[in-house]
């Protein structure tokens, strides 16, 4: 009883929610004209890694993995060098340039602390309050509007380590870097309204996709890329290549795919791996390193403060899955929870009675060393003036949208805003966000009833179109079709289309109105997975109506079912049988709906309407 009574730790302050695999990493081709990191060199080594997703405001048991937020990315690689983490995101600028405001931040995200409400969502006032008081958001917040704070599974996402980072080569060379994880599937998203449909109908959406693919041997892929600059050219932007509400476009400093992740194996236990699993910014191996970057700065500091409380004293890097899996030395004792049962006399250095060890390795011999930074002038507590341009970055995200993403972000102000209590915080907002772009702010201004100001001068013409996800890889594979059967349903060619659509990757799931058999006119004969009632179209990517024999509840049910993929701008494929449930003629005629009796060429355009992912052009209609 005692045990049990004890059972439960202190969620982390921030990223509470989340979700972790194991997997391996491996490396395209050497990095050693940057970087002397061990697991950086060598094609031919594999380094095991365990990655945690989450989502950042919500608390760990908080509903729902599709609240708009950002998206923790961190990677810890077991090298053999030590353990190195990349804690990282999915959005690839932060809120903040300093980290002191980080607690402010938190706070302002946070539930109300007089009522504890909203739980896991920025629609409130304390939140949008400090993005108009602190503009350094500005950038962030476009993203944290966007697409991308919606993703449509874990696999689906971008990874950034956000700031800019230090390569060190074996000559002593630095240069400047920034990560980025490049998903093998592309990056995508869900809308909104099916985002906050998916929260109630399965709150465990994004961990389920995640644990069920590699439970299916789809193997979740990613690819490791690095843009560089050398240390010479730092001055040649027109942005601090060190403020992290900055991004590099990558048209200008392109992104080198250098490697390749494959997460491969489920965690058996999810509080001994993913709850104590500690990832620190600090963990780095030789060639890696820090840069004057305010915000990592403070990391440094928060990540191990952090889990002397979380995990409950200093010996949280002795937890199995924290441990190095390399040979490690050192005069550490005691403390709560100790594992090591550390032989022998000595626990210091320097001594004589063990031969001077250990001892810290030397650099020759591949020990840590820190870059060694020449540096001139004041060292004061003080935003640089390179830090002060809030807006144009945030221009440059806005332009480079497609018209159905601008609309999206139009709609994700309108609502946050609309939830908003306080006049004075929408007109604020309002007034903030002409500095990024007219028409964003004439959009949702008036929705929310507020009078835009007058236009003020936005010179940035320029666009990114890397940052849009129209540009992203689209692939049919593990895409999650339902498949809507009734009883006595026309079985000519069903078969052979589920065929075509499997041999392609895509999953197909059968709906129907009861568990059990559905059985066709001619015998064949399907397990049904889901009803109506357990599953809905929002867990779906995309439909395939077979339709049923004449039978009124069947068609009700599924015409709601596919009337909402509708809406969502799902892929939608008919049969002679289930074009009935096609009732709006917009419908019927709409790209991404196939219609037809059931042949490879019916299968072929559904396939392609499928890697679209999303028919955004009903929006316009
Ligand atoms: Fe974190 N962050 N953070 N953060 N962060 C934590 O550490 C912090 C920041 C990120 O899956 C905490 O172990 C400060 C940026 C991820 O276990 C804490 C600042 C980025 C995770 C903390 C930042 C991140 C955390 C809470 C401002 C993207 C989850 C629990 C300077 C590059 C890690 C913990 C996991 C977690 C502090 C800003 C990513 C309190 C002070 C920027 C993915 O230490």
């Amino acid at each position: 009883m005692t045990h049990f009574d004890h059972e439960r730790i202190p969620e982390r302050i921030v990223h509470a929610r989340g979700f972790a695999a194991h997997g391996e990493f491996q490396v395209y081709q050497s990095m050693k004209e940057f970087t002397k990191a061990d697991f950086l060199q060598d094609p031919s080594k594999t380094t095991p890694v365990f990655v945690r997703f989450s989502t950042v405001a919500g608390s760990k048991g908080s509903g729902g993995e599709l609240a708009r937020d950002a998206r923790g990315f961190s990677t810890k690689f077991y090298t053999d060098e030590g353990n190195y983490d990349l804690v990282g995101n999915n959005i690839p600028v932060f809120f903040i340039q300093d980290a002191i405001k980080f607690p402010d931040l938190v706070h302002a995200l946070k539930p109300e602390p007089h009522n504890e409400m909203p739980q896991a969502a920025s629609a409130h006032d304390t939140f949008w309050d400090f993005v108009a008081n602190n503009q350094e958001a500005a950038h962030m917040v476009m993203w944290a509007m966007s697409d991308r704070a919606i993703p449509r599974s874990f696999r689906m996402m971008e990874g950034f380590g956000v700031h800019t980072f230090r390569f060190v080569n074996h000559k002593g060379e630095s240069h400047f870097v920034k990560f980025h994880w490049k998903p093998v599937l592309g990056t995508h998203s869900v809308v909104w309204d099916e985002a906050q449909k998916i929260n109630g109908k399965d709150p465990d959406f994004h961990r389920r996709d995640l644990w069920e693919s590699i439970q299916d041997g789809d193997y979740p892929e990613y690819e490791l890329g690095v843009q560089i600059i050398a240390e010479e050219d730092e001055f040649k932007f027109d942005f601090d290549v060190l403020d992290p509400t900055k991004l590099w476009p990558e048209e200008d400093v392109p992104v080198k795919i250098v490697g390749k992740m494959t997460l491969n194996r489920n965690v058996d236990n999810v509080f001994a791996e993913t709850e104590q699993v500690a990832f620190h910014p600090g963990h780095v191996v030789p060639g890696i390193d820090f840069t004057n970057d305010p915000l990592l700065q403070g990391r440094l500091f928060s990540y191990t403060d952090t889990q002397l409380i979380r995990l409950g004293g200093p010996n949280f890097h002795e937890l199995p899955i924290n441990r190095p899996v390399c040979p490690f030395h050192n005069n550490q004792r005691d403390g709560y929870g100790r594992q090591t049962i550390n032989q022998g006399q000595v626990s210091y250095h320097n001594n004589s009675l063990a031969q001077n060890t250990p001892e810290t390795t030397p650099e020759a011999q591949g020990g840590y060393k820190h870059y060694q930074e020449k540096i001139e002038g004041q060292k004061i507590r003080a935003r640089s003036e390179s830090f002060k341009d809030h807006f144009s970055q945030a221009t440059l995200f806005w332009n480079s949208m497609s018209d159905a993403e601008k609309e999206h972000i139009i709609e994700a102000f309108s609502f946050e805003l609309g939830k908003v209590q306080s006049r004075s915080v929408q007109e604020q907002i309002v007034n903030m966000f002409a500095n990024v772009s007219t028409d964003l702010t004439k959009g949702f201004a008036e929705a929310i009833g507020i009078e835009p100001p007058a236009m003020k001068d936005n010179s940035v013409t320029k666009s990114s179109p890397a940052l849009s996800q129209e540009n992203t890889v689209h692939s049919v594979a593990t895409r999650k079709v339902a498949v809507i059967i009734g009883d006595d349903f026309d079985d000519s060619n069903v078969s052979s289309v589920l065929e075509q659509l499997n041999n392609k990757g895509i999953k197909t799931e059968i709906l129907s109105n009861k568990l059990g058999t559905v059985k066709g006119n001619n015998g064949l004969a399907y397990e049904v997975n889901h009803t109506f009632l357990t599953a809905d179209s929002v867990l779906f990517d995309a439909v395939y109506v077979v339709g049923a024999a004449e039978d009124k509840s069947f068609y009700k049910k599924a015409a709601l079912f596919v009337h909402e993929a509708y809406s969502h701008f799902k892929p939608i494929a008919a049969t002679e049988a289930g074009e009935k449930l096609l009732e709006v003629d917009e419908m019927k005629d709409s790209l991404g709906v196939i219609r037809g009796s059931a042949s490879t060429a019916f299968a072929s355009q559904f396939i392609e309407a499928i890697a679209a992912h999303r028919h955004w052009d009903r929006q316009v209609e």
